[in-house]
């Protein structure tokens, strides 16, 4: 038996690769349901062979499923995840609006997995940033090894981390600047095409952006508080796939053989870690993937525990969408959907 689920925001990037990766996993779905707002009903979504029609989520009944997946703004889950959590079935939610709720675990299959287990206090799950998802799986095994004291991160993020407009506004400006000329960023702050933007989110108080701030506080929640990071975060013209450069200094040795041991077998990652020219992994090979990759594992000689890597992943999927999934399979091996809310 299955369950009936529903996807809120069916229609965005990571919407639908919720509905591919449900059917693509064999999630145990009696009936699908394809949620978004008034101006996209009746747009037609794919789940496997099955066309599915766009529900309005004003009008659609949340108690007669028992799951929720939800690809929606910040402030449109704060208004309905609490609705819908207080209808019955549990949310699990891309956005980052509860992430740092501390009634809400913020989860991770390979990372925090037991956090499940009190989701039943508002019955919403958040899915982290899809910059931090990747990175903790990989610093997870490595913390539990050698424990980690201090991890710098720059980060190549691609443009669908902005969704969908921000995948058209690069493919048309690297076609506008060879045949229409350049045209003005609407998306981004600045071209995109040909170019790297050190900005992602908005500014906070003290230089850093909430983008940045994301993957440290998200970090400390699913792991450890008192990891110290430092996050530039950049947005690269790639189309899917978020690349990180991780610095990592331990409190313990841990050399970098030891190291690739570990990752290697270690759940959701796979090394690929030759020293030739083509040894290492591109955003262009994980696009469509589901682990996390790393390559380029080295030792750090310039402090006394140091180690750096390259990690990548497909931002749609191990950063959002598979993610929630992973979530949702969690759920479901521990007999934990249809559990009622406790207020
Ligand atoms: C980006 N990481 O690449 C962002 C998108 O907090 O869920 C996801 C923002 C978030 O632009």
């Amino acid at each position: 038996m299955g369950y009936r689920v529903a996807v809120v925001g069916a229609t965005g990037n990571v919407g639908r690769e919720m509905l591919n990766i449900l059917e693509e996993v064999n999630f145990p779905v009696d009936k699908i349901h394809a949620i978004a707002s008034r101006r996209s009903i009746g747009v037609e979504v794919s789940f496997g062979e099955q066309i599915v029609k766009c529900e309005d989520v004003e009008q659609f009944d949340f108690s007669k499923v028992d799951l929720v997946l939800m690809s929606v703004s910040g402030s449109f889950s704060k208004e309905w995840s609490p609705k819908i959590g207080a209808a019955g079935p549990i949310v699990i939610d891309n956005s980052s609006a509860w992430r740092m709720d501390p009634d809400v675990p913020l989860i991770v299959p390979e990372v925090n997995p037991d956090d499940v287990e009190w989701a039943n206090r508002k019955n919403i799950i958040a899915n982290p940033n899809c910059s931090t998802a990747q990175l903790v799986v990989a610093l997870k095994p490595l913390h539990d090894r050698a424990k980690i004291k201090r991890v710098v991160v720059a980060t190549y993020q691609s443009v669908s981390g902005a969704g969908k407009e921000g995948m058209d506004e690069l493919w048309d400006q690297t076609k506008g600047v060879f045949v229409l000329g350049p045209s003005e960023p609407k998306k981004f702050p600045k071209q995109i095409a040909f170019n790297v933007i050190p900005f992602i989110g908005s500014f906070n108080d003290d230089g850093y952006t909430d983008e940045e701030a994301k993957m440290w506080n998200e970090t400390h929640k699913m792991i450890d508080p008192s990891i110290k990071l430092t996050v530039t975060c950049v947005r690269v013209p790639v189309m899917v796939g978020h690349s990180e450069a991780v610095n990592i200094e331990f409190h313990e040795p841990l050399d970098e053989d030891e190291a690739r041991e570990l990752l290697r077998e270690s759940p959701g990652l796979i090394v690929i870690d030759k020293r030739d020219p083509t040894g290492y992994i591109t955003p262009k090979e994980a696009q469509g993937e589901f682990p996390v990759f790393v390559s380029r594992i080295r030792k750090d000689p310039t402090v006394e525990n140091g180690l750096s890597l390259w990690v990548v992943a497909d931002n749609l999927r191990k950063g959002a969408a598979l993610n929630a999934v992973q979530i949702a399979e969690l759920l479901h091996e521990r007999g934990l959907i249809r559990t009622k809310a406790i207020a």
